[in-house]
C-alpha cells in the first residue's frame, strides 16, 4: 500500500493506488473522534432514542438536545413546517431540565456513545457557567456545546449569540466552571460570524460549531395562517448548506479555532465538501427525520469514498480547498 502524498485538493484523486481503508479519526481541539460524524443537537433526542436505529458508538459523537436549568414546555404548535428544501422549526427548547438529565438519563447513557457532547443553554451568561459546573467531571460527559444561538426563545437569539462582548463573557464564565472541552454553537443571524467566533476563541472556547438555524417563516395565503405557531422560526436542511459553507470557510480562514460544520448534510459529498472548506468535523441534523440511521451510513460511505479517491485519512481533506 503506497502512502498518499502531494495534492489534497477536493474532488480529484491523486495518482497511485489508494489505501484499502482510510483512517477516519479527527481531532476537534482536545476532543478526539473516531470519525467526523456527529449528531446535531435537537435531532437525535438525548441519544438513547436513536438506539433502535444504530449503535450510538458508530457516531464520532452524539450531541444531546439542548438542556436548560429548569424544565421548559416549548413553543405553541405547530412547531414544524416543511418548505421545498428545508425545515422550519419553532420547538422552543422543551426539556425536563439539567437535574433530570443528570439524575435520570446520564446514568443510562454514559458509556454508550464514543463521545457524548452535552448541549446547554442558560438564560443569563452566568447561568451558562452554572450549568457547565454541574456537568464538569460527570462520568460519560466528554464535552459541552454552548447553545448561544437558539432562534426560538423570546426575543430571538439575542443577546447571547450576536454580540462578541457578551459571547466573550459567557464563554469566560463557562471556562472558569469546567475543564471539559467547550464548543460554542454560533448563530448565522449575524452580520459578521467570524467576529463572534473570534470572541469565543479569545475566551478559550476549544471549537465552534456553525451554523444554527437561519431565521425564516412561511404562510398559507389561502387561510392566512403562518406555518409556525410563533410565525418566525429556524430554517434547516439542504436549503441552508451554501450559506453554512460560506460561513464555515470564513471562520476557518479568519479564526484559528477548529470548526464543526452544520447545515443540510445528506450525503458523504456534503461531509467532504465541508471538510475541504475547513471543517474538522460535521454534524448531521434534519436528515435524521428521513433517515434515522444516516450517521452509520455516512461513516461507511466516508471510508469507501476516501479510499476510492486514494486518500489515506479524513484529516488530510480538512482545509484542503484551493483558494483561487
Ligand atoms: O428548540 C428549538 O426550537 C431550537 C433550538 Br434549542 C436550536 O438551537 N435551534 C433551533 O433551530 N431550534
Amino acid at each position: 500500500m503506497s502512502p498518499v502524498t502531494g495534492t489534497t485538493a477536493c474532488g480529484s484523486a491523486p495518482a497511485g493506488k489508494g489505501p484499502e481503508a482510510a483512517d477516519l479519526s479527527v481531532d476537534v481541539g482536545p476532543l478526539s473522534l473516531t470519525n467526523p460524524l456527529m449528531t446535531a443537537s435537537g435531532t437525535a433526542g438525548l441519544g438513547l432514542e436513536m438506539e433502535p436505529f444504530y449503535d450510538l458508538s458508530a457516531a464520532g459523537a452524539i450531541v444531546v438536545k439542548t438542556l436548560t436549568k429548569r424544565p421548559r414546555h416549548g413553543n405553541p404548535m405547530p412547531r414544524l413546517c416543511e418548505t421545498p428544501s428545508g425545515l422550519l422549526n419553532s420547538i422552543g427548547l422543551p426539556n425536563k431540565g439539567i437535574h433530570h438529565f443528570i439524575d435520570e438519563v446520564l446514568p443510562d447513557l454514559a458509556g454508550r456513545a464514543a463521545r457524548l457532547v452535552v448541549n446547554i443553554a442558560g438564560t443569563t451568561t452566568r447561568e451558562f457557567g452554572e450549568l457547565a459546573g454541574m456537568l464538569d467531571g460527570l462520568p460519560g460527559v466528554d464535552a459541552l456545546e454552548l447553545n448561544i444561538s437558539c432562534p426560538n426563545v423570546e426575543g430571538g437569539d439575542l443577546p447571547f449569540g450576536r454580540d462578541p462582548d457578551v459571547v466573550y463573557r459567557l464563554v469566560s464564565d463557562v471556562r472558569e466552571a469546567t475543564a471539559l472541552p467547550v464548543i460554542t454553537k454560533l448563530s448565522p443571524n449575524v452580520s459578521d460570524i467570524a467576529a463572534v467566533a473570534q470572541a469565543a476563541k479569545q475566551a478559550d472556547s476549544d471549537a465552534v460549531s456553525l451554523i444554527n438555524t437561519l431565521l425564516g417563516m412561511s404562510v398559507d395565503w389561502r387561510t392566512g395562517r403562518p406555518g409556525l405557531g410563533t410565525v418566525v422560526g429556524g430554517l434547516s436542511g439542504p436549503a441552508i448548506k451554501p450559506i453554512a459553507m460560506r460561513m464555515v470557510w470564513e471562520v476557518s480562514r479568519k479564526v484559528d479555532i477548529p470548526v464543526i460544520a452544520i447545515g443540510g448534510v445528506t450525503t458523504v459529498d456534503d461531509v467532504l465538501e465541508y471538510m475541504c472548506a475547513g471543517a474538522s468535523a460535521v454534524q448531521v441534523g434534519t436528515t435524521h427525520y428521513k433517515t434515522p440511521d444516516i450517521i452509520p451510513r455516512l461513516v461507511a460511505e466516508l471510508g469507501a469514498q476516501l479510499a476510492g479517491a486514494g486518500r489515506a485519512t479524513a484529516r488530510e481533506v480538512i482545509g484542503s480547498m484551493r483558494t483561487p
